[in-house]
């Protein structure tokens, strides 16, 4: 089945860009009720709980899990970058819509925002929808930038996808 995006969330999925920017939209399918994907995206405090690289975070400015809360997350080595300051901009728990934007750090990402929205999708499956833009000052950079970032970007993903799974299995077996 084709997954058509909720006319409510078009518009924070295909986002009007500058000549200067670049965007992406990644999709994974989760084998897991919306609600215990929920809990996973909306936890702004615990981002190592399904992104691999990240080694450490803590919240530096702000209160948890409310917009305008800064948490610096340092990543794993081997990476062109040691930490990134991320600010959290959207949590809407009715809609199940996620953003963050990173606002500085180390790294080569510039005014990079991403936004994130879950859709149940029949039965215990839940499809997950992420959009990012990133600024590319050069034409032959941009492709080379979404490139990077969609490996990571897809990791994340699949990794969150496992975590998320694996909390629904437990879940149920509780019952
Ligand atoms: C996310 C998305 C991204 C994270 C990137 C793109 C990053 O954490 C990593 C490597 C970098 O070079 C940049 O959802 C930065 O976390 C893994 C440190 C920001």
């Amino acid at each position: 089945m084709v997954f058509q995006l909720p006319p409510t969330v078009s518009s924070d999925h295909n986002p009007v860009l500058q000549p200067n920017e670049c965007s992406s939209t990644l999709f994974q399918t989760i084998a897991a009720p919306a609600f215990v994907v929920w809990a996973l995206v909306s936890d702004f405090e615990n981002p190592q709980r399904y992104k691999p690289f990240v080694r450490s975070f803590r919240i530096i400015d702000g209160q948890v899990n409310q917009v305008g809360c800064l948490r610096r997350v340092d990543v794993t080595s081997g990476l062109p970058a040691s930490y990134s300051i991320e600010r959290l901009e959207i949590l809407d728990h009715d809609q199940r819509i996620f953003g963050f934007s990173i606002v500085s750090g180390d790294h080569r990402l510039s005014n990079y925002r991403s936004i994130m929205s879950l859709h149940p999708n029949g039965g215990d499956e839940t499809v997950v929808v992420e959009t990012y833009v990133i600024d590319a000052a050069e034409a032959n950079t941009k492709e080379e930038m979404c490139t990077f970032v969609d490996t990571i970007v897809k990791l994340n993903l699949r990794t969150f996808s496992r975590v998320a799974e694996d909390l629904a299995g437990k879940a149920q077996q509780q019952v």
